[in-house]
């Protein structure tokens, strides 16, 4: 197809690239670019109904194809609304390319109609963004972008205004695929750190693994590192499918939503290997314990924890170099009791996921559900909420399936938007979304685009009335619940009048039947759950402690510290099942 405009550069440009379709909403700051791409049968223009949802799906795209992904605004409010979903991609550093549509250039400067200025808007989530205000700069701000978002893995923003899109084009060819994708490099640590991290892992007595999502790729040699030292692996929950499954030294997680054995290892060890882990909540890291820190990007290292040892490198290379220099260990108590620990936690959880009684749902249950009854290859996404600790706890990884979240930007409404980008992406692949009503319900319009486009992805509504987390960490906090209370419609029949295939469920004796029914679903399905409201994730030593004035900090640490109190007292009824 001839390049005859700026915008045709462009989409050549990314045909080039690999990206096979754009998110976005039309307008006439776009025009020039939707006209090429609708002439062009390589890309595609998935229109969704908000911005933000092109931003999320994009996101969630790139995370599953490990690609550049692209959104497009128009200008003004039309690109401002991709923000939220940028920052989340930004932050997971998965490749999103976002189009800017720009005010016309003359006017640029002049509080014009619609005006804002993106380049600077953006600067916070992009590793590059650019305002093209020539024609002859487009090849060159829209390599750098593509570089900028592959190779340092985040965002990139170019701001193109509509009228030099229309411009003639500079150039009529463009750059190959290998010219514009840099491939990833294997980041090998020097020998001497290498020694220096074997020293202090062969000192330690009781020394333990934190495992994050730098850990993809790593499984095996993970393990091998483990049954050396005889550690025990705690995993954050970017870190969980890559770790947890097939993981005979893993305990589970830490943190608010974690497991009481993963705090617990963490607060005993001796020495913690932090491996491609960004763990954000430093009141769970070891106070007394030696630090080391493996990972890809230096400025990572040492800002959640003191650092003895702070190494740049791949996981899996760093751990092929470490392996030959450590005394392997035949027995470990600490390992047996961490393991013993993880296996009461384990069960105890287990214990929580049933049907209820009196026809309540348990969210507990309705997420061990779908993940036995979910494709081996299925990919989750989860909302941010407490859907999101029902999927850190009840979804089964396996390697092959996939758990994607808001997990560093904490957003709510990713879920549904995220699993539409992955389900365009992958339309074969089974794609179930964890999503709470709270987070559905605010980017609901883009069911309709699911019909629209015929993307077969399923949502699950945790419906339980209410937004939950902000409710229990209110309550945490000493606060009187407001405005957390959710007047739901029955979000089944909304995604049967969108044209959806629709299902309700309130009683637990159906809901086996309902998943079956809207997995089985050809094309886009929605199962609304009713669950219970007063569904504890957190433990109600809260209360106890609230009452001695703790801070919130202070208390989110005793909360996972006490994960064994709630289990016991969901047992004795608290939980009025
Ligand atoms: C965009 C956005 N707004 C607000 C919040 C704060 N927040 C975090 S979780 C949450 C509640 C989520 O409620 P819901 O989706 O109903 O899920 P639930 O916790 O009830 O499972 C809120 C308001 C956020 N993280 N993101």
């Amino acid at each position: 197809m001839a390049i005859k405009n700026v915008a045709d550069l462009l989409v050549q440009t990314l045909i080039e690239a690999g990206v096979k379709r754009i998110y976005g909403v039309v307008g006439d700051s776009l025009n020039a670019v939707t006209e090429s791409i609708r002439v062009r049968p390589e890309l595609d223009w998935v229109a969704v109904r908000h911005e933000e949802v092109a931003a999320f799906a994009a996101s969630g795209e790139s995370q599953v194809t490990h690609e550049l992904a692209v959104c497009a605004g128009s200008c003004g409010p039309g690109n401002l609304h991709l923000i939220n979903g940028l920052f989340d991609a930004h932050r997971t550093r998965t490749p999103v390319l976002a189009i800017a549509a720009h005010i016309p250039s003359a006017e640029i400067g002049g509080s014009y109609f619609q005006e804002t200025h993106p380049q600077h808007l953006f600067k916070e989530c992009s590793h590059y963004c650019e305002l093209v205000s020539d024609a002859r700069q487009l090849p060159n701000v829209l390599e750098n972008a593509i570089r900028a978002a592959v190779g340092q893995r985040g965002v990139a923003v170019i701001v193109l205004p509509g009228d030099i899109a229309l411009h003639a084009a500079p150039v009529k060819t463009v750059t190959s695929k290998r010219g514009l994708l840099p491939p990833q490099p294997l980041v090998v640590p020097q020998a001497a750190e290498i020694s220096a991290l074997a020293e202090l892992l062969n000192a330690a007595k009781k020394p333990v693994l934190f495992a994050g999502r730098g850990c993809a790729g790593a499984h095996e040699l993970l393990v091998r590192l483990a049954e050396t030292l005889k550690s025990p692996i705690v995993h954050a929950l970017g870190g969980k499918e890559h770790v947890e499954f097939d993981n005979p030294y893993d305990i589970g997680m830490t943190g608010l939503i974690g497991f009481s054995s993963g705090y617990a290892a963490m607060q005993e060890c001796d020495a913690l290997l932090m491996l491609g882990t960004d763990f954000p909540y430093k009141q769970f890291l070891p106070a007394h314990a030696k630090v080391a820190q493996i990972d890809i990007r230096p400025e990572n290292l040492g800002r959640r924890a003191k650092l003895e040892l702070g190494i740049v490198g791949d996981v899996a290379q760093t751990i092929e170099a470490l392996l030959p220099k450590l005394q392997a260990r035949t027995e470990s108590p600490f390992l047996e009791a961490a393991l013993k620990h993880s296996q009461e936690a384990r069960k105890g959880l287990d214990e929580l996921a049933q049907p209820g009684r009196h026809g309540v749902i348990h969210p507990q249950y309705l997420a061990r559900l779908l993940s036995e009854k979910a494709d081996e290859d299925a990919v989750f996404t989860a909302d941010v909420g407490t859907t999101t600790a029902w999927a850190a706890r009840y979804l089964q990884m396996n390697g092959q399936r996939r758990l994607i979240g808001s997990l560093a930007h904490g957003s709510m409404a990713n879920a549904m938007p995220q699993g539409l980008g992955i389900q365009c992406a992958q339309p074969k692949r089974q794609v179930i979304t964890l999503s709470g009503d709270g987070g559905l319900s605010m980017l609901m319009g883009d069911l309709i685009s699911l019909k629209q486009h015929k993307i077969p992805l399923k949502i699950v509504v945790f419906n339980n009335g209410v937004l939950g987390f902000v409710a229990l960490e209110m309550k945490a906090a000493g606060f009187v619940n407001t405005g957390v209370d959710l007047d739901n419609p029955d979000f089944a029949a909304v995604a049967r009048a969108v044209g959806l295939h629709g299902v309700r469920v309130e009683h637990p004796d159906a809901l086996p039947a309902a998943i079956d029914e809207v997995l089985a679903h050809e094309g886009p399905a929605l199962l609304d759950v009713v669950t219970a409201k007063q569904e504890l994730i957190l433990p109600p030593t809260i209360q106890v402690e609230q009452v001695k004035g703790f801070s919130l900090w202070g208390l989110r640490a005793v909360m996972a510290g006490g994960m064994d109190t709630v289990i016991d007292l969901a047992k004795t009824n608290l939980l009025k099942r």
